[in-house]
Order: C-alpha cells, then sequence, then structure tokens
C-alpha cells in the first residue's frame, strides 16, 4: 500500500519494528491445556518506529521450537494440538513481524505457559 509517509522517509533511519506482542504482552503467553484444536491464543500486534505502521506476522523457523503446535492467521495466533500440561508445560515460538510498508522486520521468542487444569475429565474408553 502506497503511503506518502513512508516514501519520504530516509533511508538511513532504523524503521523497523521495535517490539512483538500477545495479547499486548512481549516475550510471554499462556493458554489452558485441554481446549480444543484450533483455540485462539491471542492476537499479535507489534509496536514500531513509525506509528500507524501494519505489519504481518509469520512463523520463523528455529531449533527447539514449538512453532507448529500453532497457526497464525492474520494477526491472530491459533492452536493445531490439544495441549495437555502433565507432558509439555511450557512451549517456545519465534515470531517474526514484517511492516507492510517496507519489510523491515523483528523476530522475537515467546514462551508460551501451559496452564494445568487440576481435575481433568479422564478419556471416554468404550
Ligand atoms: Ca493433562
Ligand atoms: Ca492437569
Amino acid at each position: 500500500m502506497w503511503s506518502p509517509f513512508v516514501a519520504f522517509s530516509s533511508e538511513t533511519e532504523n524503521l523497523a519494528p521495535t517490539q512483538i506482542f500477545i495479547n499486548g504482552v512481549s516475550g510471554t503467553s499462556s493458554i489452558s491445556e485441554n481446549l480444543p484444536i484450533g483455540s485462539l491464543l491471542g492476537t499479535l500486534t507489534a509496536s514500531d518506529t513509525i506509528s500507524g505502521s501494519t505489519h504481518s506476522f509469520s512463523f520463523v523457523p528455529s531449533s527447539a521450537n514449538d512453532n507448529d503446535k500453532y497457526q497464525i492467521i492474520g494477526n491472530q495466533l491459533y492452536t493445531t494440538e490439544v495441549f495437555d500440561y502433565e507432558s509439555q508445560s511450557s512451549h517456545m515460538i519465534t515470531i517474526r513481524a514484517t511492516s507492510n510498508a517496507d519489510g523491515d522486520f523483528l523476530i522475537r521468542v515467546f514462551t508460551i505457559t501451559i496452564l494445568d487444569v487440576d481435575l481433568e475429565v479422564p478419556p471416554v474408553t468404550s
């Protein structure tokens, strides 16, 4: 999208996003275990040196991450698995925010804490 503000910015300025947030928090988030696949973890936003900038979000492959347990649709982060606190109590995901104006980007790692449900309903067995 063409923007006069961006078009006239100096090339020497650092115009990259400055921070990434899930539900307004950087670096960390949490979600309960046992939620159905497709549950909403939260909404992604990014701050930027250019106020009013919009951003696109994607996962960045990296070692020891749990990106595949989540899916980004637009600026929303959804689960792709049913989480079990007793087998894994936290996840690491690596998210990239790319400025829609000029393609500058920022990469941040988030730790997602899986919240324990005390009284779990045992699975139905036939
Ligand atoms: Ca469990
Ligand atoms: Ca539990």
